[in-house]
């Protein structure tokens, strides 16, 4: 490695302690509008940086990385997902991929339990009818919601966050049952005394609750279809906090609409920022704005990986979150 100082470019506001450190270590370039960064600027940018830090409402793809020059070597992800990055184009064209992992885990299972609770037991609905002047004195009879304690909660995608959501939820009295390429290790197994479910259809017409942990690859695109949806029981509910194509948004849509399902919490969406209009009209569904890291510590730790990372990568060594299409 060159001695100089790398040229990083970060194309989104980070927190300022994380920004203030990258400065001292590295050649940094800030984005101080926050304005997400058009192709043409993104194009500009990977052609005169080292280092590109970029986050998910960056899309890299194999005919913008077809334009990588000489210079570029390192894209170090602020973020765990990276559907955004065309990894086997990266890695094609001969540079680094990393991500955040692990630091994020905690907080999206807490919001994925925030959002269990919410839709069972309709919390937004009832604020919203407070604020609007409907609560009129207590009744026996309104808002009822669903009990938590003694569903089966189906979890597809058992890794990190599929996991700390199975610890919570058990804590609630949820029994646990999941999906994955494969069983998780017996110990954990025994420990959340989960049953696994090599089939995905076959767990999907049993449960009371489902989520979804899994990454976004082209092998989970809308792996929730409408013929997998319409196999759910009309009381239950569907959870979203990894990514919004790993479910059919608008088939969705219409089996909440039908009460086909009972409800749903969704953090993620399909066309992120857009939401599917129907969604938005809907009681039944919960509906955040990707949230799931949204808390000062995660961001905080998600941009220290990115500069242990990058300066690692500095330093001559293989950086410690490698993304490989393998993984993928
Ligand atoms: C991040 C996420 O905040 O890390 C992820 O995969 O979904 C989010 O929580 C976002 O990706 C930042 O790039």
């Amino acid at each position: 490695m060159a001695t100089r100082k790398p040229k990083v470019i970060v194309t989104r506001k980070l927190p300022d302690s994380v920004e203030t450190r990258m400065r001292e270590l590295f050649d940094t370039e800030l984005n101080v509008t926050d304005e997400p960064m058009s192709r043409k600027q993104l194009i500009e940018a990977i052609g005169r940086c080292d280092v590109l830090a970029p986050t998910i409402t960056d899309k890299l793809d194999a005919a913008l990385l077809a334009k990588v020059g000489e210079k570029l070597k390192l894209i170090a992800n602020f973020g765990a997902g990276v559907d955004h990055i065309d990894v086997a184009a990266a890695n094609a064209a001969g540079l680094l991929v990393t991500n955040t992992p692990g630091v994020l885990t905690d907080d999206t299972a807490d919001l994925t339990l925030t959002l269990i609770l919410a839709t069972l037991r309709r919390v937004i609905e009832g604020a919203n009818a407070l604020q609007a002047g409907e609560f009129t004195g207590w009744a026996p009879t309104w808002m009822l919601g669903r009990r938590l304690s003694g569903k089966r909660l189906g979890i597809i995608g058992m890794g990190r966050i599929g996991t700390a959501v199975a610890r919570r939820a058990k804590a609630f009295g949820v029994q646990i049952h999941y999906h994955n390429r494969k069983p998780v290790s017996h110990l954990v197994s025994e420990e959340l005394e989960a049953t696994y479910w090599d089939s995905l259809d076959q767990m999907l017409a049993r449960m009371d609750i489902i989520t979804v942990h899994s990454p976004h690859t082209p092998a989970t695109f809308h792996l929730l279809s409408g013929r997998r949806l319409k196999l759910l029981q009309p009381h239950a509910i569907v959870i979203n906090t990894a990514r919004g194509g790993i479910i059919d948004e608008a088939a969705l849509a219409d089996l909440l609409a039908s009460g086909a399902i009972a409800g749903a919490g969704l953090d993620v969406f399909e066309m992120e920022p857009r939401i599917n209009p129907k969604l938005l009209k809907l009681p039944n569904a919960v509906l955040l704005p990707h949230m799931g890291s949204a808390t000062v510590e995660a961001r905080v730790d998600m941009g220290e990986k990115v500069i242990i990372n990058i300066k690692t990568w500095m330093d001559g060594h293989r950086p410690p979150d490698r993304v490989l299409t393998q993984m993928l």
